[in-house]
């Protein structure tokens, strides 16, 4: 049952804005925006949080190249990021950018007060940076291929580098973190992150961790010492709580999201920051005396099939042609139900198709336009009222409707997100089964079989119901769509009906469009490969 006092904060990484997002970081932020939407729907009140991380050396870098300033560079490629949110629906509460005052301000607070309680030092580092991964890697953790030095990460070259800069001491709170790794068992998922964590970083002792730089300029200046840049994980990490306006004048929603001990704060996150989330991030917030996240969950990647995909690989795909192909609801549903959540999955044009002809066009769409075409046919379009248990059949499928929705909620808690969906489409089914075990149209032939045709009826209208509600999150559109077919109001759409069998008796039921047509593979896989073979962005709106 919703309860109204519940909350939830989530949040995705903060993107570089090197480049125009593809549908990799589309994946992410869909994901995060389905696990938000879904909470709210039920009463929880949300934070849902995504951004830009707008500063570092290679934004300056690739600012440079295009011969205008950083400040410039980003504010135009923040606009590909905010457009394709707005196409695929993401309905984040906060945008926050590295560069806006509110952060900026706060980070050198932080800054300050860690450098005030000795939390950071200031000392010289030598080692191997890598530009792209904006991090330093020492001797041991780098790559050596032919004689030269690669990223371990990114296996681009990295640059010796030495320089004065500010330390952050990790030694001092390694006992803290050992002890908040044991005493908070499910803080990293899956759970072969953590041990991945404690064995390459924790067991082998932890490092401190370089925080400023003077080699570049464009980030956030030291205020004690203003040749210094704060090196971008500081500034980076702590967007999760300057967005809900920490040490600033109205932090009520810092107060509301991150104090109050009973939201459930959650971090998603791609594999290639888990050290960052699960290492730095609880130390710097002990030393701000602050609560750490309940979650950091890690996601998998959404590869080509030449691997990860990537702007600089040139093997991204844009999420544009396929939204305006195949509609966003169609893309959200993709990306939740291909992908598991935690896992890796490989993006083609096969899969696409596959999945939304055989979930969508099939299994949905053909569960509504049978149930709304026979009970306009048998019943005048007027929905029987619900009674329990008059066919062999109606028990199991009434047990697996409660059962659906208590499973979906526990799943989705769990951030088991795929598996979540999944039970939606089984129950959906199950319902096209229980269509061909009770055959209606033989039923109708029958007078004596009315009661038994009117419980078929309304049985499958409750299991729509049911499904449309449990899948708003993803089909934002076509949710109302199965809603306006079934004669629904819009004072009805609500999440906490969703186990009132009588909701829909005595509706009027409404045809309407196809909710997903059934796709001409061989022609769409085929329009999907041009696609991919010249990946485009939409240009800034
Ligand atoms: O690392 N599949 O930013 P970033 C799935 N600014 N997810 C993908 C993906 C793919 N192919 N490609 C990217 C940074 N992602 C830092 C983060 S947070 C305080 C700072 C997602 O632009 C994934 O979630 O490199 C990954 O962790 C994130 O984008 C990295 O984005």
């Amino acid at each position: 049952m919703p309860d109204s006092k519940k909350k939830f904060y989530i949040s995705t990484p903060i993107y570089y804005p090197s480049a125009s997002p593809h549908l990799g970081h589309a994946y992410c932020t869909t994901m995060c925006d389905v696990i938000a939407r879904g909470k709210r729907l039920r009463g929880y009140d949300v934070f849902f949080v995504t951004g830009l991380d707008e500063h570092g050396q290679k934004i300056e870098k690739n600012a440079e190249a295009k011969g205008v300033t950083p400040q410039a560079f980003v504010d135009e490629v923040a606009k590909t990021f905010t457009s394709l949110w707005n196409a695929m629906e993401i309905s984040n509460d906060d945008f926050i950018r590295t560069t806006e005052e509110r952060h900026v301000s706060t980070v050198q607070k932080i800054f300050s007060r860690m450098l005030k309680q000795d939390d950071i030092y200031l000392s010289s580092y030598t080692g191997w940076y890598c530009v792209h991964e904006e991090t330093f890697w020492t001797e041991t953790q780098v790559e050596v291929e032919g004689g030269e030095h690669l990223c371990p990460e990114c296996h681009r070259p990295v640059e010796k580098a030495s320089e004065d800069a500010y330390f952050y001491r990790c030694t001092k709170y390694s006992d803290f973190l050992t002890d908040f790794f044991d005493t908070h068992p499910s803080f990293i998922t899956p759970e072969s992150r953590k041990n991945e964590m404690i064995n390459t970083f924790i067991k082998p002792g932890l490092q401190d961790l370089c925080v400023s730089r003077t080699s570049f300029t464009w980030g956030v200046p030291v205020l004690e010492d203003p040749k210094h840049v704060v090196y971008v994980w500081l500034d980076a990490l702590t967007n999760y709580i300057t967005s809900l306006g920490y040490l600033q004048e109205d932090d009520s929603k810092f107060q509301e999201f991150w104090q109050d001990e009973n939201t459930e704060i959650v971090h998603v996150i791609g594999a290639d920051i888990t050290r960052f989330h699960t290492i730095y991030w609880p130390m710097f917030l002990h030393s701000l005396d602050l609560r750490e996240p309940n979650r950091v969950f890690v996601h998998g990647l959404l590869m080509m099939k030449d691997g990860k995909m990537s702007k600089s690989k040139g093997n991204a795909i844009s999420a544009y042609p396929l939204i305006e192909r195949y509609g966003v609801d169609a893309v959200r549903y993709y990306l939740v139900s291909e992908v598991p959540f935690g896992e890796n999955g490989i993006f083609t044009p096969e899969q696409f198709v596959m999945r939304i002809n055989q979930d969508l066009a099939n299994n949905l769409g053909n569960l509504l336009n049978r149930t709304v075409s026979m009970i306009g046919k048998y019943f005048q379009g007027v929905v029987p009222a619900f009674e329990k248990n008059v066919n062999p059949t109606d028990k199991e499928l009434e047990d697996l409707t409660a059962l659906t929705i208590t499973r979906y909620e526990t799943l989705v808690d769990d951030l088991k997100v795929t598996e979540a969906y999944a039970e939606i489409m089984n129950l959906v089914s199950r319902a096209n089964k229980y269509i061909e075990e009770n055959a209606p149209w033989a039923l109708a032939k029958d007078e004596t079989k009315e009661k038994e045709l009117r419980s078929v009826m309304a049985h499958l209208a409750h299991v729509l119901f049911v499904a449309g509600m449990l899948l708003k999150p993803i089909l934002v559109h076509k949710s109302d769509a199965i809603f306006d077919q079934l004669g629904l109001g819009n004072d009805e759409r609500h999440y906490d009906l969703v186990s009132d069998v009588h909701l829909l008796d005595d509706k009027v039921v409404h045809k309407g469009e196809q909710l997903f047509p059934r796709l001409d593979a061989e022609k769409e896989i085929e329009a999907i490969k041009v696609m991919m073979a010249a990946p485009k962005e939409k240009a800034a709106a």
